[in-house]
């Protein structure tokens, strides 16, 4: 591997697997080492295109999306960077891909438990290729000032505290992505800064090694001395004490192999990294520190010493005239994500939609604040359900039996009527359930189905004002308007409609009082002597009874029911049964293979 730089303040990526908090961090570092161009070049989702829309500084940009890793390539030929946040089933396979498209020169590979063998496959495609491998198992990199690898080094606050938005001098390699978040922060203290840090991961076999990048560092002008963090487990440091004692590397290296507690336990202990337990003794942390110490590191007694160390190794360099400190610049600020502030108290935004019925923020979600388990374990029907929905409040067994028996009476009534056939018709011409029911739901209105609120509010001002049914009528006459609830297309006199009886017989059976289905009954006594279709239709009906149920049950002020009435609530009833049989008229279509309907002309008149 060794040659130079990975990575400048131009270069661009590649990014798979959509992960909005990452990509996200890349571009508010971007902005904050005053970047130009953005380091996330396209995102590659598979089986998803597009674009997304992320932050760059206080402006929004769509970063593009692709389906595939060779249309990326294709698409951004500068992005020669691929970072891989591809589970551990899948990174080996894309990352092989990746490695395979021309463009692409390094692949960093997020996942922890990529099979070895998988690793070692990467590795020899990569070598062969002069391609480099950061990782698995790892959290990336960082050059800084100028490019960052997904989550690397934390949080924005975390990486101005390590002034990592402008170079420093420091190479610093680690196997572990969590220390060199610490180190980053040491490093910053105690000397100017990193020039470039990477993690590579603590897998047994890992992508690029500690020594491969310390060479690296070693070709990299910038760079003036270099902090290594090693583990125990594997041999990977001895490869950097070779190096070191063929005189390979001549900058200063500061190292630490951490993991000397191990000998504290009796048996071999396996710590967080797949690589870092200790096997033999050549494994074992403290005979990797002597070993680099004995090749010309400079190793610390503890870890707690390493701090002391890169200080003064530092400020030797100072002192030689090999490091001018770099000057310290003012990052800008990047502006707060609204949800982050708003989490923190400091600032407070406008909701856009206000909804008092349901919620679905905690556990389970909740009707009128009634949990589903309770809608279930309770025995909740239907009627319940609506009456949580749509009056807020559990109303009594007979009123929520009371709207069962609406909406099973009021599900259909043949093919025939107005909202069925337009159904029908619509099924018939090839359209899908959705519009087939809105098409035969569109017809409920003051003629069909839909006059049940204004039977309500005519019956309901009729009596509360005390008119007498002949009054009630005439007065409607006269103001040349039909009687919402009155008259039916089939039923007459002598044929009633059943619905209308089965709801009165209910109601007369249950409802503590029935005023205003008695006043509605005479005012069809009165119709019915002028005309044998004026009966008491099912809208009639149900508005009637409907006035009795939010009256007679206790469970409602005159001021709610009168809003009801106002805001037409009850043609509800028949929208929701009306859907049952629409859809069912629907399936019926589709499963006879019905042809598109045409109306005959023998069916129009055809006239001037
Ligand atoms: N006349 C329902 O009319 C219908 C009068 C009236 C005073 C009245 C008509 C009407 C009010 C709206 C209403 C719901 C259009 C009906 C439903 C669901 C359904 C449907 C299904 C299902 C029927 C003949 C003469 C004329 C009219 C007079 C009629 N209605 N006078 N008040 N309400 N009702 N709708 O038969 O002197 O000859 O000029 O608008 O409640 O939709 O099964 O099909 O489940 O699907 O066409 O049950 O009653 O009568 O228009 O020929 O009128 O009676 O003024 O008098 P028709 P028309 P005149 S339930």
């Amino acid at each position: 591997m060794a040659t130079g730089q990975l990575f400048s303040r131009t270069t661009q990526s590649l990014f798979y697997n959509y992960k909005q908090l990452p990509i996200q961090r890349m571009l508010d570092f971007d902005f904050l080492c005053g970047r130009e161009t953005p380091s996330v070049a396209g995102i590659i989702n598979p089986g998803a295109e597009g674009f997304q829309k992320l932050f760059f500084g206080q402006e929004e940009i769509a970063i593009p999306v692709h389906s595939a890793i060779e249309a990326a390539c294709a698409a951004h030929p500068t992005a020669d960077i691929f970072i891989n946040f591809a589970s551990f089933r899948s990174a080996a396979a894309s990352s092989m891909a990746a490695l395979k498209q021309p463009t692409i020169r390094v692949v960093a590979i997020i996942a922890e438990g990529v099979p070895e063998s998988d690793t070692k496959q990467l590795i020899a495609y990569a070598r062969a290729n002069n391609k480099v491998v950061i990782g698995p198992a790892t959290v990336g990199g960082i050059q800084a000032g100028a490019f960052k690898i997904g989550d690397t080094a934390g949080t924005i606050d975390n990486i101005v505290s390590c002034k990592l938005y402008r170079p420093g001098s420091v190479g610093f390699v680690s196997k572990s992505g969590g220390m060199s978040n610490e180190l980053y922060n040491t490093i910053a203290r105690v000397t100017d800064g990193i020039y470039e840090g990477i993690a590579i991961g603590g897998d047994v076999f890992p992508g690029s090694t500690l020594s491969d990048h310390v060479l690296r560092f070693n070709n990299i002008p910038q760079v003036k001395m270099i902090v290594v963090l090693g583990e125990l487990g594997g041999r990977d440091e001895y490869s950097l004490v070779d190096a070191l004692k063929q005189g390979k590397v001549n900058k200063p290296v500061v190292a630490w192999v951490s993991g000397t507690c191990a000998r504290l336990f009796k048996s071999e202990v396996q710590f967080g990294h797949a690589g870092a337990k200790s096997g033999g003794e050549m494994e074992s942390a403290q005979a990797k520190n002597q070993a680099l110490k004995d090749a010309g590191a400079v190793v610390p007694t503890s870890f707690e010493a390493l701090e002391n160390s890169i200080k003064e190794t530092f400020e030797k360099l100072v002192e030689e005239g090999k490091i001018t400190p770099v000057k310290e610049v003012k990052p800008p600020q990047i502006p707060e994500d609204l949800n982050t502030a708003i989490k923190s108290g400091k600032v407070r935004a406008p909701t856009h939609i206000i909804s008092t019925i349901s919620d679905d923020r905690g556990e389970e979600p909740c009707y009128a604040g009634v949990p589903m388990s309770s809608i279930v374990e309770q025995g909740y029907g239907v009627g319940d359900v609506i009456s949580l929905l749509w009056f807020k409040r559990s109303l009594p067994r007979y009123c929520t039996h009371f709207i069962e028996i609406c909406v099973m009476l009021c599900a259909d009534h043949g093919p025939c009527v107005s909202g069925a056939h337009n159904t029908i018709v619509t099924a018939r011409a090839g359209k899908d359930l959705v519009s087939s029911l809105v098409s035969g739901l569109l017809t409920i209105g003051p003629r069909f189905g839909g006059a049940i609120d204004d039977a309500a509010r005519y019956f309901k001002d009729a009596y509360d004002r005390g008119l007498s049914p002949y009054e009630f009528v005439e007065n409607m006459k006269k103001k040349g308007i039909r009687v919402p609830g009155i008259g039916h297309r089939i039923k007459r006199g002598d044929n009633r409609d059943k619905r209308v009886e089965l709801l009165q017989r209910f109601a007369r059976t249950h409802f503590p009082s029935v005023k205003y289905m008695e006043y509605a009954v005479q005012v069809e006594t009165y119709t019915l002597s002028k005309a044998n279709n004026l009966v008491l239709n099912v809208d009639g009906a149900i508005g009637s009874l409907f006035l009795d149920l939010l009256a007679g049950s206790g469970m409602f002020t005159k001021q709610e029911i009168d809003e009801i009435v106002e805001i037409g609530y009850l043609n509800g009833l028949f929208v929701l049964a009306r859907t049952i049989g629409l859809i069912g008229h629907t399936f019926d279509q589709k499963r006879l293979k019905q042809p598109l309907y045409r109306h005959p002309w023998e069916d129009v008149l055809y006239t001037k």
